[in-house]
């Protein structure tokens, strides 16, 4: 879906740009693309590194899982509410995302904020120990198990283990989501080619970035080739959602304000 696109645009074929972007303007748009998300990411790194060692006791992770479903959907929604929360605000600092019009700029967050919190759960991901931040402490996957869910969080931790492996740099997962955010193909947008112009600057600089380490043409097909994957998980939540809102109507109208917004 992205992939023929960003094929299309040669953001994957060797180095030259486009010959209507200088480097200068790569380099303006990495900047402001690292900036807004170094401001926006909710933890910093240090921050993360020491909370990694504070784990959920095997107490802790049995009472999680004796909470009924509705609580746990309860506390999930109002965790993945806040974290929404700060990718907006990151979307809202890319340079040229308040240009678009207020229609276009919904419809990319809408589409695009759930793509871009699993990509920065790789932040807040352990892979030494299959472990995620949930609520200020890490914990497993048995944590969520009173959701019901367990092909949904087979498959969030199964994605968060093969990003981790690609060993994204800050810079990397800024460009990435940022890119992710600016995908000309969503449904309903209307002013497609902006954001088409604003996706190619941004590949081209996460490209440019890549190739101060590796191979960028693997790199970024590697990270590119993990879209599919999110997009599964994307309509395998919004299913769950669904299927949550005909058992328990009363809980899914309580769920805070954002989440719904975004996944009504
Ligand atoms: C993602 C990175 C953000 C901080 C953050 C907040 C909430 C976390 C989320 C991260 C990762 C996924 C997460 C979520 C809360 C619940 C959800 C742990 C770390 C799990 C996978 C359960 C999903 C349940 C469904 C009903 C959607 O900066």
């Amino acid at each position: 879906m992205l992939e023929p696109a960003l094929l299309a645009h040669g953001a994957l074929e060797g180095a030259q740009l486009p010959p209507d972007i200088s480097v200068l303007e790569i380099d303006r748009v990495a900047q402001n693309v690292v900036k807004s998300h170094l401001e926006t990411c909710q933890y910093t790194t240090e921050e993360l590194k020491r909370l990694a060692w504070s784990l959920y006791s095997p107490e802790e992770v049995r009472a999680l899982q004796s909470k009924s479903c509705e609580a746990m959907w309860q506390q999930c929604s109002l965790q993945i509410s806040n974290a929404i929360q700060y990718v907006v605000e990151f979307a809202k600092r890319i340079d040229g995302f308040m240009e678009l019009c207020q229609n276009d700029q919904i419809i990319l967050l809408k589409a695009g904020c759930l793509e871009v919190l699993l990509i920065r759960m790789i932040r807040a991901f352990n892979p030494l120990n299959n472990t995620v931040l949930f609520e200020g402490k890490f914990g497993g996957m048995q944590m969520f198990k009173s959701l019901g869910c367990d092909d949904l969080i087979g498959a969030i931790f199964e994605l968060g283990r093969t990003l981790c492996r690609l060993q994204l740099s800050d810079e990397e997962l800024a460009l990435f989501t940022a890119a992710v955010l600016l995908s000309p193909d969503r449904p309903w947008l209307t002013e497609s080619k902006k954001v088409q112009k604003l996706q190619d600057k941004i590949y081209v600089a996460l490209q440019h970035e890549i190739q101060k380490k590796h191979s960028a043409e693997d790199k970024l097909s590697k990270m590119v080739s993990k879209l599919p994957l999110m997009k599964t998980i994307c309509n395998l939540h919004l299913d769950k959602l669904e299927f949550f809102r005909l058992l328990h109507p009363e809980t899914a109208m309580n769920f805070p304000p954002l989440y719904k917004e975004v996944f009504n």
